[in-house]
């Protein structure tokens, strides 16, 4: 698409202020800062997330004269993409995110590029230097457009103030439909203070962008029929089934069809997870059950997944004597990794419908007596011991006092697979990860965001000790706004993932993945912030500091679990074996 503002009409050809006449009756006419803000708040924005500097200084002013819009500022600007992330994660709406020029901007790039893979929709303001300066290595100035170009899905130089109005809702429009993710608007300093005019005009025409919402008739058809004649089927459900909102006709079809589920990291949620077809996530630390059944299924039917390589392990190895029906928002998903013999393009919700109403319920009651022996011979464990805290007990533990109705939302690394395998997900957005990118740092602020999104639910930040040190700053965020994060650090004095991977495959060389000499005392940072701290060290005390953390709802707590430091992820599919590799 045109990276440029210049595709717009041009309301203000002659660089003259446009009459009051030429306008709808209801034009008037502001600053492009409050443009900005009436255009959030007619969009139904809530809260922004955002951090102030020279370049946006006039959008702050207009902010502190219009309180309406919530604004809560981070402690950094990555953490601000997070927080919005996280607040797009479990609501399905858009995260907003304001930032100055410069550093502002570039400190937002992982975040971007986070919610980029996980096709998430956002919408990042940032300042920009004034118009005439551009280019010239101005003060604060970086080319965030172009440094973003690759890791968004759409991005705007604002040119004209008269355009932003309908910049902003075009960019709301193209970052939460078809295939989700962020798009940036680039603010010039000049555009926020210049005037335009507000029209309140919803029109959007974008003839470039046509998202196809519904399916092939003649493949869904063809795809009922190989799943009504299967023997061993398999769905394989990923992260578009939770952003494409297709729970309910998920679990309709592969209920009435009683066709197995596995779901991706991604997908987690989409598919109740006590519903006896659940099979649990597939891929490099997926259930043995659900890595056996993808190898050896006859069709495999992938909704919303994208068939990323933690998912398929070696390709040659993957699902090899199966037909694959790929349905996917996005065309150019389809084969990328793996080829398939019928690619359905459209919007989950609409197609699987349409597919249930053409699918025959299959014979495959021998299929699930194959995957019942599996489940009975391979179940996920939770070991634990009588004096240390296993980091898998501890999983069951929060599991256990939460009743599995908690947000869970982790950071990168073991904590984050154990935490997707043995917490039992019942309902769509309530485990949040950052799967594409794997970014340490994502968990807390992600966390912040959900539970300024739901402040009366319980959101729990399942944290690495390596990962939490990323991004701890927001604490004092959480502090100010009374946001109440619990955090659990699941504490095994290493980048555990790293130690894992180097334990079994570098000879147990350990090079520098041992944090103990340098890790701080998380209790002491959690209360110089104003935080609650605990610190747990024996599993007896696992579930009341939990009970007590969950009581305490006016500011954000940090548990420190004491976990056995060497304790390894399994299943385990090394990196270049075939699922079915496992060890
Ligand atoms: C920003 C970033 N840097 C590096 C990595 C590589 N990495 C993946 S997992 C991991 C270790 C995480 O350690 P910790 O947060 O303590 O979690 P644990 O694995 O011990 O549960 C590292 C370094 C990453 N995913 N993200
Ligand atoms: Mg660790």
């Amino acid at each position: 698409m045109n990276n440029e503002a210049t595709q717009f009409k041009d309301r203000n050809l002659n660089g003259s202020k446009p009459s009051l006449v030429s306008q709808p009756t209801q034009a008037q006419e502001l600053t492009g800062a409050e443009i900005l803000v009436e255009t959030l708040l007619d969009l139904g924005v809530d809260t922004i997330f955002g951090y102030p500097g020279g370049a946006v200084l006039p959008i702050y002013d207009t902010l502190y004269k219009n309180p309406k819009l919530r604004h809560i500022l981070i402690r950094h600007e990555q953490a601000g993409t997070h927080a919005a992330d996280g607040y797009a994660r479990a609501t399905g709406k858009p995260g907003v995110v304001l930032v100055t020029s410069g550093p502002g901007g570039t400190n937002t790039v992982t975040g971007i590029a986070t919610a980029a893979i996980d096709s998430i929709p956002m919408v990042v303001f940032t300042g920009q230097v004034a118009t005439s300066l551009i280019g010239n290595d101005a003060f604060q100035e970086a080319d965030i457009v172009g440094i973003t170009r690759p890791i968004t899905k759409h991005s705007y130089l604002v040119k004209d103030a008269n355009q932003l109005e309908h910049i902003i809702r075009e960019a709301f429009h193209i970052a939460t439909s078809g295939k989700p993710g962020p798009v940036l608007i680039d603010l010039p300093k000049n555009m926020v203070m210049s005037k335009g005019f507000y029209t309140g005009e919803k029109d959007i025409n974008l003839p470039s962008y046509r998202p196809v919402t519904r399916g092939h008739y003649s493949q869904i058809v063809k795809a009922a029929e190989l799943l009504s004649n299967a023997k061993r089927p398999l769905i394989y459900a990923g992260g578009g089934v939770i952003r494409g909102e297709a729970w309910k006709e998920l679990t309709e079809f592969a209920e009435r069809t009683n066709i197995p589920v596995t779901t991706t990291l991604m997908g987690l949620g989409a598919f109740p997870e006590g519903k006896p077809q659940a099979l649990g996530m597939l891929g490099m630390h997926g259930t043995w059950y659900a890595n056996m059944a993808i190898t050896d299924c006859d069709v495999l039917l992938a909704v919303g997944a994208r068939f990323d390589d933690r998912v398929t392990g070696r390709l040659d190895g993957f699902s090899p004597n199966s037909w694959k029906i790929h349905i996917d928002i996005d065309p150019s998903c389809i084969s990328k990794n793996v080829a398939v013999e019928i690619p359905i393009v459209g919007h989950v919700k609409n197609v699987l419908p349409e597919l249930d109403k053409h699918t025959k319920k299959p014979e495959i009651d021998e299929w699930w007596n194959t995957i019942h022996q599996w489940k009975k011979d391979h179940p996920l464990s939770t070991p634990k011991m009588k004096d240390r805290i296993m980091p898998q007990h501890m999983i069951e533990v929060i599991s256990e006092v939460t009743k599995g109705e908690a947000i869970v939302v982790t950071d990168v690394g073991q904590h984050q697979m154990w935490a997707a395998q043995l917490y039992q997900y019942n309902h769509p957005r309530s485990f949040i990860t950052s799967g594409g990118l794997g970014t340490m740092g994502f968990g807390f602020p992600a966390a912040m965001g959900a539970a300024v999104a739901y402040p009366e639910r319980p959101v729990v930040c399942i944290t690495g000790d390596g990962g939490f040190q990323m991004t701890p700053m927001e604490l004092s965020t959480c502090v100010e706004n009374k946001i109440p994060v619990k955090i659990a650090i699941m504490n095994n004095g290493y980048l555990g993932m790293v130690r894992q991977w180097q334990e079994l495959f570098f000879g147990k060389r350990y090079a520098h993945s041992d944090l103990r000499r340098g890790n701080p005392d998380f209790v002491k940072l959690a209360e110089s912030y104003g935080a609650a701290g605990f610190r747990v060290t024996k599993p007896e005390e696992m579930k009341s500091v939990l009970e007590k953390a969950m009581q305490i709802n006016d500011r954000p707590v940090v548990m420190d679990f004491q976990v056995v430091e060497e304790a390894n992820c399994y299943p385990m599919v090394p990196a270049g074996a075939a699922l079915n590799e496992m060890v």
